[in-house]
């Protein structure tokens, strides 16, 4: 097993240019030179060449929240994949359940936003995740079987290892409502086993499951040490240094 932890920031619609850069400053003074865990920064995309520069030859990776699924052309107000590469982009968030439900994006849309990202050298971090209401109905495995399947359809096996999952309930983001480290153990590894089903079993146990939905200091130890738990999208917690790096250090 070859998986190492993945700690990303998701700073959502947050900061401006000089607290983007001054809370990328303070992140990567305390990650150091050598962390034992990856860890990824995904600002706001007017941010990213700011905050690029700040994380430059350092071990923190540049990530984007999102990525348009075409090559250059009459898209206004998009960016692809091409783009972010260009400006120092290792990473992409795709599918975000805040995306899923405000802007309308669907497991096909993110489909194609996985390929576009996987050919433009991306790693894409690809989120799923259950409503309060599909929890209750007892349909949480349905749901985010569908959301693999869609979102991850025409994937190949040699590029499926390379990217990863994160596990969201919708009901515990923002919500200061967390999932169990349990609740979220049983959904991981039930992620894992379709995976395995979808690709192999051992593609499944390369790819990285990050929990997300209030990751904060007080939780994360406990969450990321269940076995099937690789990492947390932070949100809130990312927005100051201290917490962000509060999850980072016991991990
Ligand atoms: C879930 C998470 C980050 P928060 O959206 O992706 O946000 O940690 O604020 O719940």
């Amino acid at each position: 097993m070859t998986r190492r932890i993945l700690i990303a920031g998701n700073w959502k619609m947050n900061t401006r240019s000089a607290s983007a850069v001054e809370l990328a400053k303070a992140v990567v003074a305390k990650v150091g030179e050598n962390p034992k865990v990856d860890v990824a920064l995904c600002p706001p995309s007017v941010y990213l060449a700011a905050v690029a520069d700040v994380v430059a030859g350092t071990p923190v990776g540049l990530g984007s929240q999102n990525v348009y699924a075409a090559d250059d052309g009459a898209y206004t107000g998009e960016v692809n994949a091409s783009m972010l590469t260009d400006v120092g982009c290792r990473y992409v968030i795709l599918g975000h359940s805040e995306r899923r439900a405000i802007l309308g994006e669907t497991d096909a849309m993110i489909s194609e936003k996985l390929h576009a990202a996987l050919a433009g050298n991306l790693v894409p971090i690809v989120c799923v995740g259950e409503t309060l209401e599909d929890r209750e109905a007892g349909n949480t495995e349905k749901v985010v079987e569908t959301q693999i399947r869609g979102s991850l359809a025409g994937l190949d096996e040699v590029r499926a290892a390379g990217i990863v999952i994160a596990y969201e309930p919708v009901w515990a983001i923002g919500t200061g409502k967390t999932a169990s480290p349990e609740q979220a153990e049983e959904v991981h590894a039930f992620l894992r086993k379709l995976l395995g089903e979808i690709f192999s079993a051992d593609v499944a146990d390369q790819i990285v499951i990050q929990y997300g939905g209030s990751v904060k200091p007080g939780n994360a130890k406990e969450l990321l040490g269940q076995p099937n738990i690789d990492g947390a999208l932070v949100g809130g917690a990312a927005l100051k240094a201290e917490d962000f790096i509060g999850i980072i250090e016991p991990a």
